[in-house]
């Protein structure tokens, strides 16, 4: 399974994320780091994950995302995009966008309060769609 990571670090300790690491996962290993390229095609993806507010103090690299799509029928469109948030290998919530009729569109999005600003509610589901969108064009 491919998964990317995503980590954000407040480097500068004034309490918000100001560094992110991109790096691209297969069947648990690490394939490889983002490149120039790739941190341009995920600039959007980084503001919008800046916004989730689920970073590090320093250097610490514990809390994370994964990303990843399934498609177990393999139709060329994703049935779901997953989105686990993670600190270390425990997994303390999740998203996900389901396309549950097969047409391509994912048009159902389950969330939580994945931007921990106390409440789950649209912009919630936005900020997932948003990282969704963004997480299928890159192609991985
Ligand atoms: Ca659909
Ligand atoms: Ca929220």
């Amino acid at each position: 399974m491919r998964y990317l990571k995503v980590v954000a670090q407040d480097r500068s300790g004034k309490g918000v994320a100001d560094t992110l690491h991109f790096e691209f996962y297969e069947d648990g290993r690490l394939q490889r780091k983002a490149t120039e390229a790739d941190r341009q095609r995920l600039k959007a993806f980084g503001n919008t994950y800046l916004k989730c507010a689920w970073f590090n103090s320093g250097e610490e690299e514990a809390r994370h995302l994964r990303i990843f799509s399934l498609n177990p029928s393999a139709d060329g469109t994703p049935e779901s995009v997953r989105l686990h948030f993670h600190e270390g290998p425990v997994i303390v919530y999740k998203a996900a966008a389901h396309d549950v009729d097969g047409d391509g569109e994912l048009e159902v999005i389950l969330s939580s309060d994945v931007d921990n600003d106390g409440r789950a509610d649209r912009t919630d589901r936005r900020r997932v769609a948003a990282l969704v969108r963004e997480f299928l064009k890159i192609g991985f």
